[in-house]
């Protein structure tokens, strides 16, 4: 007799079995899916149809109102359910977002790996991907300064595999055992639960100068890594040593790593607190604007792989998290790549109630003995018991999409029903052959390795060499990367009011990486300012490591937005032309107005009476902040009179300028941008007296008097708007 699943879950499995597998996920789900549209009634949890929800029972008469009555069972469940809604938020990575899409595989890694993931070209593996900041609680703001997660749950054929990365490659531990010290160093200080999403406090910093192991992951995360632009356009590394196994059973050490298509992007830091107030979503919406919109986010998938009989062979420990595998000495192979392209439904049962969990890898991939990796693989599966419950794995968003049948039994909240009069292994109706009709590898099996050594609270001496890559990491940025880290050091440690935690990162832990950037923050911060290096920087850099150098094969502005600032008689053609461009680059503009009521275009009101349509801005000026645009235009036309009396508008313009973003100006908003930076900057952009554009200071401006047109030509995309 074979063991059946039943009910929905079973409905769900069979239905899964015949739908493409890019689908498999979706249509799994759709069986716990219910639409509000849907004409169906309101009812209690146990179905019974409900006719008042909004008065509770109680006695009356016609002049009072008497006591509310214990006895009315629908006012106690919908009570009861509301004061239980609440479940732990996540101990770490609290504050995230996630979306679905697939992965797929585009060169086959037979001879390293027998993972049907990792062999077969022709699948689509649904995923479910998840983003998250660290240290700030579930409501922190999105683009606050600090390590990005990056965790993807592939529901493979095969089972569920979940890489539980982050955009940082390294990591600030090497044992698994200091992780809750770690965590409570980095978190609000426990006197006072202060700061909420920061490390800019006394206790993180004293416990990475604690830590000189940390030192490599700490100029990662005060680099602008720790402040992207967008969840779209950063990097995501598995950051641990995993193993692939191939068929012969021999296996190759790997790092998986995610190079968004879109490029990597950051946020200047002054942006990232402002956005952080303006609008604390900020990339949470971004990723659901860009999917909803159709520009799918997209990332190649890449391996760097060491045989195992190279793990000595190199000057770092090939198990040590804290340490890269510079691609200049192990390269980067592009196998596959992975798109978001939905949004969930809602957000708990699905983003909320996503489950990760190292430990779950699939045959032909297995573990090393990364001791950070080793004691993750307790961690997450004992936390999601504690959030989730023991039956975690069987809630629709953490189920997989194959057949799931052991003898795991019972506990809270048990949904799934197995038929049969026996529930243990071995036993006298069940066969399962543990290797396939070919003979092959049917199952996980953990691969043979020899090990001997003695019982010791240790690591191997490789670990201890703590700086040499953290200054490999310094010397590979840019001029401007390499400011924005002292500015950064700077800024966290003036949060620091106790002299011997800024003391001894600005004096001696700096002093080990670079003299000039130790010098520099000390001074800035207070410290005394050391005059030796604590050791020497042989000034040695590796490819790859300044963000510079991971630009999108063709610039493009796809899913940038652009504001385009206007009010009352602004010009229509040049309105009209930039919106059909930065559209026909699957940019997205933005029209912010001096109100938003509608507003008409020169010549669209004649005499107080509106001959044309006009258009309504999407938000008025009050509303949004340059902060939360890529890039401005301001078209030429009468209503620039208006714009210029506008201090917000000045303010925006310059602002932006200080923030690098492009600016684009026709005709007389030529004079605006110039009075506004001028004032502040004291800059005069260049304008041509034709309506070819010019560039200058990285402001984009046309003058001069411009095609002919009116704004009936251009309705058409105004309307469209
Ligand atoms: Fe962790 C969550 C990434 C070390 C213990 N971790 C969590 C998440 C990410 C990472 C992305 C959020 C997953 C989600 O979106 O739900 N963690 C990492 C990386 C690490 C790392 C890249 C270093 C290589 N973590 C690490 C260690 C431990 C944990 C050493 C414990 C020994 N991590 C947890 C956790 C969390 C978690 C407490 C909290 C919520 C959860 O697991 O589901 O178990």
């Amino acid at each position: 007799m074979a063991s059946k699943l039943a009910g929905g879950l079973q409905k769900a499995q069979e239905a899964v079995q015949h739908v493409s597998s890019k689908e498999k996920k979706i249509v799994d789900l759709e069986h716990d899916t219910t639409s509000l549209t849907s004409k169906q009634p309101l009812t209690t949890d146990h179905g019974t149809r409900i006719h008042n929800t909004d008065q509770w029972l109680r006695v009356m008469n016609d002049q009072r109102t008497g006591p509310s009555l214990l006895e009315d069972q629908i006012a106690r469940e919908k009570i009861t359910r509301f004061d239980h809604e609440r479940i732990p938020e996540r101990v770490v990575h609290a504050r995230g977002t996630g979306a679905f899409g697939n992965f797929k595989l585009h060169k086959s890694i037979q001879d390293l790996s027998y993972a049907g993931i990792l062999n077969d070209t022709s699948r689509n593996t649904p995923v479910f991907v998840r983003f998250s900041t660290v240290q700030g609680s579930r409501g922190s703001a999105d683009t606050v300064r600090d390590v990005r997660g990056f965790a993807v749950k592939f529901y493979t054929d095969e089972g569920n595999w979940d890489l539980v990365g982050n955009n940082i490659p390294v990591f600030f531990i090497q044992d698994a055992i200091k992780f809750p010290d770690f965590v409570h160093a980095v978190k609000p200080e426990p006197h006072n639960e202060v700061p909420q999403g920061q490390s800019a406090h006394n206790n993180f910093w004293d416990f990475v100068y604690l830590h000189p192991e940390a030192t490599h992951m700490f100029m990662w995360t005060m680099s602008d890594r720790a402040i992207p632009r967008s969840f779209r356009m950063m990097q995501g590394f598995g950051v641990n040593t995993f193993v692939l196994v191939n068929k012969a059973g021999k296996r190759h050490f790997v790092k998986f790593h995610f190079i968004p298509q879109l490029g990597v992007h950051s946020l200047v830091w002054d942006e990232a607190l402002k956005i952080a107030g303006q609008d604390p979503d900020f990339h949470r919406k971004d990723l659901m604007e860009a999917i909803d919109k159709k520009i799918y986010p997209k990332w190649d998938f890449a391996i760097q792989v060491i045989p195992e009989d190279k793990q000595d062979a190199f000057e770092f420990d090939v198990l040590d998290a804290t340490k890269i595998w510079p691609e200049d000495i192990v390269p980067l192979q592009v196998i596959g790549e992975l798109e978001l392209n939905r949004n969930v439904d809602e957000f708990f049962p699905q983003t909320e109630q996503a489950a990760f969990c190292t430990s779950h890898i699939v045959p032909g991939i297995d573990f090393s003995d990364d001791p950070l990796l080793q004691g993750r693989n307790f961690s997450y599966f004992d936390t999601q018991i504690s959030r989730l419950g023991v039956n975690w794995e069987e809630l629709p968003i953490n189920r997989p999409v194959c057949p799931v049948l052991n003898h795991n039994r019972d506990g809270k909240s048990r949904h799934r029903i197995t038929q049969g009069t026996v529930n243990y292994w071995p036993n006298r109706f069940q066969a399962v052959p543990p290797t396939n009709a070919t003979g092959e590898p049917g199952g996980f099996q953990s691969s043979s390795v020899q090990i001997g050594g003695a019982k010791r609270r240790d690591l191997s001496v490789k670990f201890g060499d703590h700086l040499s890559q953290a200054r490999l990491f310094y010397n590979s940025l840019s001029e401007h990367e390499k400011l924005h880290v002292r500015k950064a050091l700077s800024f966290e440690l003036d949060h620091c009011n106790d002299p011997t935690v800024y003391t001894r990162i600005a004096r001696h832990r700096l002093a080990e990486i670079d003299l000039d950037l130790a010098q520099a923050v000390a001074d800035a911060v207070g410290a005394a300012v050391p005059h030796r290096a604590m050791s020497p920087n042989r000034g040695k850099k590796a490819p790859h490591l300044s963000q510079t150098e991971f630009m999108p094969a063709k610039p493009t502005i796809a899913s940038r937005h652009v504001a385009v600032l206007i009010g009352e008689g602004f010009d229509a053609v040049a309105f009209a032309g930039i919106l059909a461009a930065v559209k026909a680059a699957n940019g997205f503009p933005v029209l912010v107005g001096t109100t938003r009521s509608r507003i008409y275009a020169d010549g669209e009101r004649l005499s107080g009476k509106a001959v044309g349509g006009g258009v309504v801005p999407d938000h008025h000026i009050d509303g949004v902040r340059s902060t939360l645009f890529d890039a401005t235009f301001i078209p030429g036309g009468p209503h620039v009179k208006t714009l210029a009396q506008n201090g917000q508008i000045k303010h925006w313009i310059c602002e932006s300028f200080g923030h690098l973003k492009a600016i684009g100006a026709t005709a007389e908003a030529v004079d605006l941008v110039n009075e506004a930076l001028g004032a502040v900057e004291g800059l005069q952009v260049a304008s041509s007296s034709s309506f070819e554009p010019v560039e200058s200071y990285g402001v984009v401006t046309a003058g001069g008097t411009q095609k002919p047109g009116s704004f009936k030509e251009t309705a058409n995309i105004m309307r469209g708007a």
